[in-house]
């Protein structure tokens, strides 16, 4: 049966992101194809959709282009068109100048504008009503993230036969903070639309359950909530991971091996610190770079001995505050190497550029210590990533206090990334550990990742949402 009267074909499991989980490829014929995209959360889902008759709801990337939906790789991919203007007001603006700094501790300033948020709910509500569409009787639909909080209110008015989820990937916000939201009320009530919740860590389901409580007068009860029809749902932590055999595999393989061996002999450096982030401000890029320029002219790093590998992925160029971030980093970069480097030898080699995951895996297979220190960060997966490629039990983690991360790999040297001193005595303290000391901890943190990859995520929220 099909109550939407369309010919899209009918899920038990429908996703919803903002991106589809495909990439447009180019043959060398010139053809044009598609294929899987290769980040975590789709690596995880393709193979429980492939057996769950799934479909993938999501923007394909190209504004002002409409596409019908495809078959790709076992998985119905349901394509929905934004328009240029979308783009800007929905996506670059309301999503990513207004909800990603707030939501990230305000570390930027966020801009609250009325046409942002028009455009936002008019976006929500295409994604919503293309899931709706897809959705089979009676199943079930996984909302992720910031993009999207008002989709599982609206599918749950068109569909009340559909069991809804929605995990947030980034962090979820005091309430000092969230009420600044000139839209609160109707965020809250968007994401309460869903039957579970899901978050990175506990304390951003508190937030959540706190803000129903006092700012919309909801009962709540431990992880959960009673809408005022009597209905109820939950809140929860789900503490996202990556693929963590994958990576160890790639990591062990003979020519990520030597793609490392040479990594470290092009460096020439006795001890490689390491920095890999998407070029964004909630990543702590500036207070990271500056401990490294003190502790390289200072001496304490010796820049003969020393290097810093910075990867820096472009990201989000065409918004103002990412643009301001490329031209600090880049003026501090410059201005620390042209202090402490010799002919031949920059201390930090910062490179704006994307990788493929070979490439990623070798450098944290060479780097001696990796430094993730976010100001605030949802998880953060780069810090997973590297302990599932140390299979040799060496390297060491210098970590944020501000990731949800921390939460799980306690045996990181954990900083305050607001604190400069106190994250050069760890980049310090890092780097000179010795062996046992190294290993005893990689081993710990070792443990966690392997018990705790995401198909053990995935598994964990689709068993709790379907137990409701
Ligand atoms: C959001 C939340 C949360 C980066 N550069 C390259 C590359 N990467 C890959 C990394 C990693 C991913 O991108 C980045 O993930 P993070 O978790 O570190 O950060 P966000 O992009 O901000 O992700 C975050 C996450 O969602 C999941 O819920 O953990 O808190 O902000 O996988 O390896 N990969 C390749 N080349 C690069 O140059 N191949």
């Amino acid at each position: 049966s099909n109550e939407a009267g369309t010919d899209t074909p009918r899920a038990a499991l429908v996703v919803v992101a903002n991106r589809l989980a495909v990439e447009r490829t180019t043959a060398a014929d010139g053809s044009a194809g598609w294929q899987t995209s290769p980040g975590g959360l789709v690596t995880a889902l393709v193979p429980i959709m492939q057996a769950k008759d799934g479909a993938w709801v999501g923007w394909h990337g190209a504004p002002d282009e409409e596409l019908e939906p495809f078959h790709h790789d076992g998985i119905d991919m349901i394509p929905v068109a934004l328009s240029a203007g979308e783009v800007e007001e929905y996506y670059e603006g309301m999503s990513n100048a207004t909800f990603w700094p707030l939501y990230h501790d305000s570390v930027a300033f966020p801009e609250f504008h009325r046409e942002w948020w028009d455009a936002y709910v008019a976006v929500n509500r295409r994604f919503a009503e293309a899931a709706a569409s897809a959705a089979d009787d009676n199943g079930t639909v996984w909302v992720q993230d910031y993009q999207l909080q008002l989709v599982p209110s609206m599918l749950r008015e068109m569909r009340p036969d559909l069991r809804i989820g929605f995990f947030l990937h980034i962090p979820f916000p005091p309430s000092e903070l969230f009420q600044q939201l000139p839209w609160r009320r109707a965020v809250l009530e968007g994401l309460a639309g869903a039957d579970l919740v899901g978050f990175q860590v506990p304390g951003a389901a508190t937030n959540f359950l706190n803000l129903l409580r006092r700012r919309l007068g909801w009962d709540t009860h431990r992880q959960e909530f009673v809408r005022p029809d009597g209905s109820r749902g939950r809140a929860a932590a789900y503490p996202i991971s990556i693929a963590t055999q994958a990576f160890e595999d790639l990591a062990n393989s003979p020519e990520v091996v030597e793609r490392a061996a040479q990594i470290r002999e092009d460096l020439a450096a006795e001890t490689v610190f390491l920095g890999v982030d998407r070029l964004d401000y909630t990543k702590g890029l500036r207070q990271r770079v500056r401990a490294f320029g003190e502790l390289f002219t200072s001496g304490e790093l010796d820049p003969e001995k020393v290097v810093f590998v910075q990867v820096a992925t472009p990201s989000r160029e065409r918004v103002e505050e990412y643009k301001r971030l490329r031209d600090d980093i880049e003026l501090l970069v410059g201005r620390i190497n042209g202090d402490s480097g010799q002919l031949g030898r920059p201390p930090i080699h910062y490179l704006h550029q994307s990788f493929p995951r070979d490439e990623m895996a070798a450098l944290y297979r060479a780097a001696d210590v990796m430094v993730v220190t976010p100001l605030r960060d949802g998880m953060n997966l780069v810090a997973k990533e590297y302990v599932a490629c140390r299979s040799d039990n060496d390297g060491a983690l210098v970590l944020s206090e501000f990731a949800g991360a921390a939460r799980e790999l306690k045996q990181a040297w954990q900083v305050n990334p607001y604190d400069i001193d106190g994250m050069k005595e760890a980049i310090l303290a890092a780097g000179r550990a010795g062996k046992q000391e190294t290993r005893r901890r990689m081993r710990a943190l070792r443990k966690q990742v392997a018990t705790h990859d995401i198909d053990h995520w995935a598994e964990t929220f689709l068993a709790d949402l379907d137990a409701i």
